[in-house]
């Protein structure tokens, strides 16, 4: 039988990848984004991540085809993007909403439609239950619903596929096993059903206690610079306790996860969630926090001409191409108001973007600056981390360990 897999982006791609390589089911990978499926079709991947290029080479046309039609056929998994709203917080449905759509108009009777995509708690109840009885479909009779959130971080998809618990949430029991033996084809860990709200609310409090892990550690920078003390050798200090694991300090948190997913609580409940939208603002504070060291190196150093100074890494993190609600970004829209244009900008994954005075050769950046900002840890610059004791360096990333850097 077949399995449709809707949006082929960095959930659904390699989703899709993987149950072509492992459930002996046909699977058919839909997105309305014609050029993407061209593109995937003469062989070419959109976004880097480890792992997918032998994968998606691996995959022959009798195991995987990548259309812009939906098939009709009883299983879809949907995993389109869930933007949320930049003024009411709260989660825009509309890809989800017409996905399912699209589904009811093709599929068999008794299909199911499992949701991959994050969405925020009641999601399912508020906006896709009602859409499908509008369409006079019976849940439970004549389609089937589920949750099955995705749980895999960029950069280590492929193994987090295979090795990363799952939950289900479906209304009914035999239908969450049914969807558990399709998942059970590539992935070996625990795979746990239960009910579609619990789904729902999970995933989203997953990365909401790492935003705020994340939000206790940029706090405790804050705290440690104020007096000069070394935040990395306290959060390793306390984390020799055994029941203490705070995460690591940084420029700010991006992504299109964590970033987000605390939003769908604050906007949903706005008068129960002070520490969820204080997190929000402490990791929102990154970039301001780090634009405030680099006008202390300019201050110390009597440098007044901000093109000197250089921001290594565009991305939201190490190792991946993704920009999204990068905190490099950020910076220089904060840089933009409060000084003026003429920051230079370089990182190895970003070979297009919309950035000013972007750098494509790494020995050229480095020769135009006089400081360089490193934003983001890629493995490209823990190999060139020689080239750089030249330069006043502010390492938001504390990767750097040569006398005078500047930290956080
Ligand atoms: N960051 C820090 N300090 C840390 C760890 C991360 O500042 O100690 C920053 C990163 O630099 C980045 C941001 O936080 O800007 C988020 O990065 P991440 O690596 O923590 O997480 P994501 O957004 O790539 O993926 C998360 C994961 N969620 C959890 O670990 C709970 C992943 O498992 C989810 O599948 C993914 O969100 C998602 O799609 O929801």
């Amino acid at each position: 039988s077949i399995v449709n897999v809707i949006g082929l982006g960095y959930i659904g791609l390699p989703t899709a990848l993987m149950l072509a390589k492992h459930s002996g089911l046909k699977i058919f990978g839909t997105d309305y984004n014609e050029s993407l499926i061209d593109s995937l079709r003469s062989g070419n991947l959109t976004f880097d991540e480890q792992g997918l290029e032998e994968l998606f080479e691996a995959a022959s046309e009798n195991e995987i085809e990548f259309t812009t039609e939906y098939m009709s056929c009883h299983t879809y998994i949907v995993a389109v993007p869930t933007p949320y709203m930049k003024t009411s917080k709260k989660i825009d449905s509309k890809y989800v909403v017409s996905a399912v759509n699209s589904i009811l108009d093709t599929c068999k009777p008794g299909a199911i439609i499992i949701i991959e995509s994050t969405i925020s708690p009641g999601t399912i109840d508020k906006y896709i239950r009602p859409v499908i009885s509008e369409r006079g479909f019976v849940i439970g009779r004549d389609v089937h619903l589920a949750h099955a959130p995705e749980r895999i971080i960029p950069g280590n998809m492929i193994y987090e596929l295979e090795n990363n618990s799952r939950t289900i949430g479906t209304d009914d029991n035999e239908i969450g096993h049914k969807i558990k033996k399709i998942y059970e084809s590539f992935c070996r860990a625990d795979i746990v059903v239960t009910d579609i709200r619990t789904a729902e609310m999970s995933k989203v409090v997953e990365n909401t206690y790492r935003d705020i892990n994340i939000a206790f550690a940029n706090e405790l920078a804050k705290i440690c610079r104020e007096d000069n003390m070394d935040v990395y050798e306290v959060i390793k200090t306390a984390n020799m306790h055994p029941r203490v694991n705070i995460l690591q300090p940084g420029p700010g948190v991006g992504g299109h996860c964590i970033s987000v997913d605390p939003w769908f609580l604050v906007g949903d409940y706005p008068d129960l969630t002070n520490l969820i939208l204080s997190a929000r603002k402490i990791n929102d504070s990154m970039p301001l926090h780090v634009l405030s060291r680099i006008r202390t190196i300019m201050r110390e150093h009597s440098i007044r001409d901000i093109s000197k100074i250089g921001l290594y890494g565009l991305t939201y993190k190490e190792n991946v191409d993704d920009m999204r609600e990068s905190p490099t970004l950020q910076l220089l829209e904060r840089l933009d108001e409060h000084l003026s244009f003429g920051v230079k900008v370089y990182d190895p994954y970003v070979h297009k973007s919309h950035v000013e005075n972007q750098y494509h050769d790494f020995d050229e950046f480095l020769s135009e600056i006089e400081i360089v900002v490193i934003m983001v840890a890629h493995d490209h610059i823990k190999e060139n981390i020689n080239k750089l004791d030249v330069k006043l360096v502010l390492d938001t990333r504390n990767i750097c360990d040569f006398d005078g850097v500047y930290k956080l």
